[in-house]
């Protein structure tokens, strides 16, 4: 992404804060964790500090004050100090210098310096944005210096007297995608496609979940995607009806169905998909009549997607068309509106129909405002994610459907006139589904 985007993104963000008084944002890079000893865990930038700024490293801080009428709003970078020694082993930084000269920051120091700098970019400010409780390292600095500046009892400069939330400017923000984000998040929704298209054409009986879940992440590390957006879900029989189920050892039985929850990142921004198929090829009666219903109910829900419609309206659609396929089927006791209201469907379909969707795969920004539900506007991206999961053990119509367990995931970008699936192109259908698994 272009590093004028990012400045656009900055300029956004400053003029959101400016219209509430003289303000300054505060925002540190996410931590690096240990594993063991001098093993880290994977290093993922924090999606806020990622969004300000391109800059994937750690022990960086941002500082944005506001601009005024006479000035601009200015853009300070701490970053880790060049290292001969250290980037022999971890590679690269970008240093001061890069942080001016390619990364576009006003002034840059070493993070050495924060202590020493950052009363300086707290003076003469009301507000401070910082998101307190996130990381307590970094609130005792923060809070530390405050409080030093406070004691100081001068009166020629202000100490800002209000600590809020950045989150609700910059989540508002990122709550709506541009053309750019979007076209990243349709490069990861095709690495996606063809990972779930390559495990329907390779998951048989007798395959390992973990083979399958190696097969995503080969795939998506092959297009450049830098990980998956979330863990993958691998469930084989039973274990689709387990929600937030791990792939694991178990191997895929005969007739078996296999849903599979999984999403490349690319470029920082997730894709979110699930597809069920069945091991053999072929999908079994009973397999066949639930699936078509959450399909059924996918399709219901999409019809409703469209700009002012909420996602607590297309999840009613949902529950409905699912409602009355389990009445119909004779898993839910009927009339359908009294199943709906005492929530009877709920034993089969416990979770909401669907989040939204961008640079965190639960990505931010508020589901209700002002107490309602949120109308959709185009650029906002959600899933719609119907399924159903009867567990092993359900003896309703003879046990017919025990142990099924099945979800239909997309990601959907709301548009002008409507919805564009960015996941149409993965198989979805019956026919679709069955001629991908074709052996
Ligand atoms: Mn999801």
């Amino acid at each position: 992404m272009s590093l004028s985007l990012y400045a656009a993104r900055r300029r956004a963000f400053a003029e959101a804060m400016a219209a509430k008084g003289r303000a300054v944002a505060v925002l540190f890079a996410a931590r690096t964790f240990l594993r063991n000893n001098d093993v880290e865990h994977d290093y993922r930038q924090d999606s806020d500090f990622f969004w300000l700024t391109g800059l994937d490293e750690p022990d960086s801080v941002l500082v944005l004050r506001t601009g005024t009428e006479e000035t601009a709003a200015s853009y300070t970078l701490f970053v880790r100090p060049r290292d001969k020694e250290r980037e022999i082993w971890d590679g690269p930084r970008t240093g001061v210098e890069g942080a001016v000269g390619t990364h576009g920051a006003d002034a840059a120091y070493e993070i050495g310096r924060f202590a020493e700098e950052l009363p300086k970019l707290l003076e003469d400010r009301d507000r401070l944005h910082y998101r307190l409780g996130k990381d307590r390292a970094a609130d005792d600095r923060v809070l530390g210096t405050l409080d030093r500046m406070r004691g100081r009892g001068r009166a020629t400069t202000t100490t800002p007297s209000e600590i809020v939330d950045p989150s609700v400017i910059l989540h508002e923000l990122r709550l709506r995608k541009s053309a750019e984000e979007i076209a990243l998040m349709r490069r990861a929704a095709e690495i996606t496609a063809e990972g779930h298209a390559t495990l329907m054409a390779t998951g048989r009986p007798g395959v390992a979940e973990y083979e399958l879940d190696a097969t995503l992440l080969s795939t998506f590390r092959r297009h450049g995607s830098e990980r998956v957006a979330y863990a993958s879900i691998v469930g084989s029989g039973p274990n689709a009806c387990i929600l937030h189920y791990r792939a694991g050892n178990r191997r895929i039985g005969a007739g078996e169905l296999v849903l599979v929850d999984a999403g490349s990142e690319y470029g920082y921004y997730a894709s979110d998909v699930t597809r069920t198929f069945p091991a053999d090829g072929t999908f079994s009666e009973p397999q066949r009549e639930l699936y078509q219903l959450v399909l059924d109910a996918q399709e219901a829900a999409l019809a409703a997607t469209k700009p002012g419609a909420t996602i607590d309206g297309i999840h009613k659609e949902t529950v409905r068309v699912l409602t009355e396929g389990l009445v119909r089927l004779g898993l839910v006791e009927g009339p359908v509106d009294d199943a709906i209201v005492e929530e009877r469907y709920k034993a089969y379909y416990m979770h909401r129909t669907s989040h939204w969707l961008g640079m965190d795969v639960h990505d931010v920004g508020l589901y209700y405002v002002d107490g309602h539900a949120r109308p959709l506007e185009p650029g906002m991206v959600i899933t719609i994610e119907p399924g159903l999961y009867v567990s092993p053990e359900d003896r309703k119509c003879a046990g017919r459907y025990a142990g099924i367990g099945i979800r239909i995931e997309d990601d959907i970008l709301v548009t002008e006139g409507g919805y564009d699936n960015l996941t149409k192109a993965i198989p979805k259908t019956v026919a679709e589904v069955e001629a991908a698994c074709a052996k």
